[in-house]
């Protein structure tokens, strides 16, 4: 019997030999560089290795597709400016072994699914195309001219252009991207959902709204220069390592950190900087100031509590708000104010689950600074009130006047490599009308203007059958997806499910009848076209453009780059419809970036600048206080504090990462920092939400969430009791994908709610 999509889209539930031991106090220094070595020892060519660790992320190299965290403009460590989990992203990437027809030939589709994530991912990197025939059991070979008819025939029997899907995952290069949606605009569509809809959607929704751009306002120099950064949400010393080198240069001059969190994240807590010898023997740099336990989706109620007591001091005392930035650059400030007063500080304190006195010392620290920078993450954009989460922190800053000057503003903290230059130049299902009139000038045909479907939409749509071909730039759909289940008979309803990737995951497993993987070039190897090896260009976190280009040689003649696939694509659909003559792009990138100038703001210049060694900026409306919003200035906004409410048996459960995986790619079993080694089915539990079900350390337990009537169920996790407040608890995604509900997601964002699912936990009857 064949196994269903969703069988095969479900991880396996066996236990691998868990060990614990307590949580570290500290993160990176020694145990960062030996897990490292660890990695690259086992995984990469040490030639490789070497070659990377000096070149990565250093002025004229390339870009560590790990994260978005910008690089420093001055100084770059000799060391060599990269990361443990930079390096685990590049061991993952520079795989020495890679898989060709024979693998695919000695294991079936419904085999290599019953591996772990873990294991798929280390078979090695793809080598050349494959095509899953209807009803076969076998991936077999097929050659790229194959390749693109197949895509072509697909695309060109639809009976509209908007039954088919073309999603991006963030790590694919401003070129590319702006090919592949040039595209799919002249195919006629606009569904271009991306991860960025499962990411940062709801940052971008709230900071349009209130500031008039969709990012950040803020560059590295700001970080330096804080009096204050708050980190809410966000996990930095696994997610973003770097970013703890900035908080530790912003200590050094002075500045204090507010860290809001449920779980207490060792890198939050402290840091021992790898490239210092010095701090190596000596200890490290206590991080955070004060650390906030907020209870799960209590941050709108802590920061209305800090919204009230600041009320309280400016109407007692005065000189508390920065009036005449209000005055001169804001809006809807007496909306604010009197929708404020409505709420009760103590009612928004014990929402927040925080105690008094820890509140009192936050409270302090925003008191009496000026200087505030705000960066978050996942815990905040996960939500069915995301939207809401960033907005208020919008108006605490604006209160301070905290935005638009030295040392203060806003920092979503962004996660695939170039998830925000794909958005910038124009990855957007539902992109304004002002870029449309900028393709339709530059290229004469008039893109739909219809929106497109964004992740959410675009599940539903293969579900109820009206999406048929599904098209992944990047990316491992089923397992990032939400609700399992439901989203794998999504892509077992379509046509054809193609995916351009660099290694095997298991979106190649759960298919349409038809199925293509096209393997294509990484970050990090040399990119060989007609006029030389090709320089491409990404955006960091902080609006910075720079060029990245691979050192190392490709794992396969046969890999093409992503470039290159998007334009035989389009030339092989659109044969002599196209306005655009694709075939020129791939052999030289310099064009694309010539075109992306002529249709994306801020790009003049574009093949000069990007040989500047740190890039160049692109422009940020809220940097200059410049705010284009539809009021032409930064709006004030009414936000109200969730309403969800636990029954007495309830948990509300967020899905987060562990120290050793890029999403859904499993680098290794262990999570370090909370003292998890060789297992991932977990689920941390507050110790007295334990007692209280009669459950022990390593009790293996069922987990189920009830959302509008329908049941979702998740089997064999081990409970851990861990420093978490009260009610709530924590697992690893995707192996908990299956139980958040598809329709549980942010307000005008549709970010899927992954960090607030509420479940039940129950105590296994069979032994493991
Ligand atoms: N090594 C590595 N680096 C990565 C990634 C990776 O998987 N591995 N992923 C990349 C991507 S795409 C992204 S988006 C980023 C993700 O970076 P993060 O957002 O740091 O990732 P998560 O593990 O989802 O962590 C969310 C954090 O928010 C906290 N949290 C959860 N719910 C709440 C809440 O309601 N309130 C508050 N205040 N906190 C909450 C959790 O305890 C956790 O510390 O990292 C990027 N970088
Ligand atoms: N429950 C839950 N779900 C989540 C999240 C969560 O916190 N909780 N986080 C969400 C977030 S923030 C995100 S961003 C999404 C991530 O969603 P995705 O971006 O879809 O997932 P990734 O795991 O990053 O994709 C990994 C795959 O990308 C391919 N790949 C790697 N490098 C390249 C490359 O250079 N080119 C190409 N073409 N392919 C490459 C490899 O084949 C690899 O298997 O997941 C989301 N899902
Ligand atoms: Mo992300």
């Amino acid at each position: 019997m064949k196994k269903t999509a969703s069988q095969k889209a479900n991880t396996s539930e066996s236990f691998t030999d868990l060990k614990t031991k307590t949580p570290p106090k500290n993160s990176v220094g020694f145990g960062a560089i030996k897990s490292v070595v660890g990695h690259v020892f086992r995984y990469m060519k040490l030639s490789d290795a070497v070659k990377i660790s000096t070149t990565l992320n250093q002025k004229g190299g390339f870009d560590c597709p790990g994260c978005a965290w910008p690089d420093p403009d001055d100084e770059r460590s000799a060391l060599g400016e990269y990361c443990e989990n930079g390096m685990k992203a590049m061991a993952e990437e520079a795989q020495k072994n890679v898989i060709s027809s024979d693998f695919f030939a000695r294991n079936s589709v419904d085999e290599i699914s019953n591996w772990s994530d873990f294991e798929i991912g280390k078979t090695g990197r793809l080598k050349e195309p494959m095509f899953l025939a209807e009803g076969a059991t076998h991936y077999q070979p097929m050659s790229w001219e194959n390749a693109f008819i197949k895509v072509a025939e697909h695309l060109n029997a639809l009976n509209n252009p908007d039954e088919a899907v073309f999603y991006t995952s963030g790590r694919t290069t401003n070129e590319a991207a702006f090919l592949y949606q040039l595209f799919v605009r002249e195919f006629g569509t606009a569904n271009l959902p991306d991860c960025s809809n499962m990411c940062h959607e709801a940052s971008g929704s709230a900071l349009s709204e209130t500031l008039g751009i969709g990012k950040g306002s803020v560059t590295l120099d700001d970080l330096y220069k804080a009096e204050v950064v708050m980190v809410i949400g966000q996990n930095p010393g696994t997610n973003h390592p770097r970013m703890l080198n900035a908080l530790e240069k912003c200590k050094k001059n002075g500045g204090k950190i507010i860290a809001v969190n449920p779980l207490p994240e060792a890198g939050l807590i402290k840091f021992t900087n790898p490239q210092s010898p010095k701090k190596l023997l000596t200890g490290g740099t206590k991080i955070a100031d004060v650390f906030v336990p907020v209870t799960i989706n209590g941050d709108v109620a802590f920061i209305k509590a800090l919204l009230l007591k600041l009320l309280e001091e400016q109407t007692l005392i005065g000189n508390v708000f920065d009036k005449a930035f209000i005055e001169d650059y804001t809006h809807n400030y007496e909306a604010f104010i009197s929708d404020l007063k409505t709420y009760d500080f103590e009612d928004c304190l014990k929402a927040s689950g925080v105690s008094r006195e820890i509140f009192d010392d936050t409270f302090n620290l925003i008191l009496n600074n000026q200087k505030i920078i705000i960066c978050w993450a996942m815990g905040l954009t996960q939500h069915q009130n995301a939207v809401d989460n960033i907005r208020e922190l919008v108006n605490l800053l604006l209160l301070k006047g905290s935005i638009g000057k030295e040392g203060a503003g806003t920092c979503p903290v962004r996660g695939h490599s170039n998830v925000q230059g794909d958005r910038t130049v124009g990855i957007w299902e539902s992109a304004p009308q002002a870029f449309l009139d900028k393709i339709e000038d530059k290229y004469g045909f008039k893109p739909t203007t219809k929106h497109g479907y964004s992740v959410i939409d675009a599940i539903k749509a293969m579900y109820e059958k009206e999406a048929k071909v599904f098209f992944g730039l990047g990316g491992n759909f089923i397992s990032a997806v939400p609700d399992t289940n439901y989203s794998a008979q999504a892509l077992a309803n379509c046509n054809l499910t193609v995916h351009v990737s660099t290694k095997l995951n298991r979106s190649h497993l759960v298919t349409g009848k038809e199925a293509l993987i096209l393997p294509c070039l990484g970050r990090s190897e040399k990119d060989y076209q007609k006029s030389g090896i090709q320089t491409q260009s990404v955006e960091n976190s902080m609006g910075i453009v720079s060029s990245t280009k691979g050192i190392l040689e490709p794992c396969s003649d046969a890999l093409l780059s992503e470039v290159a696939v998007v334009c035989n694509i389009a030339y092989a659909t659109l044969k002599n419809r196209t306005k655009i003559d694709w075939l020129h792009y791939k052999d030289d990138y310099a064009l694309v970036r010539n075109d992306i100038q002529d249709v994306v703001a801020g790009f003049d210049d574009y093949n000069t600048r990007l040989k500047q060694p740190t890039g160049f900026y692109l422009p940020n409306g809220a940097r200059e206080r410049n705010f284009k919003t539809e009021t032409g200035k930064a709006n004030f906004s009414l936000n109200k504090l969730p309403k969800w409410k636990l029954k007495a048996n309830e948990l509300i459960m967020m899905t987060i990462r562990s120290h050793d995986q890029f999403n859904t790619t499993i680098y290794g079993l262990n999570d370090r920092y909370r003292g998890i080694f060789n297992e991932r089915r977990i689920i941390f539990m507050n110790r007295d939400d334990m007692e209280s079900r009669g459950l022990v350390e390593q009790d293996v337990v069922s987990l189920k969430s009830e959302f509008n009537g329908v049941i979702r169920e998740a089997h064999h996790f081990k409970v851990i009791g861990y420093d978490i407040p009260r009610n709530c608890c924590a697992t690893y995604f995707p192996e908990t994908n299956v139980l958040v509900p598809l329709d549980s997601f942010a307000h005008t964002a549709k970010t899927p709610a992954s960090k607030s699912v509420i479940i039940t936990v129950e105590k296994s009857i069979s032994s493991f």
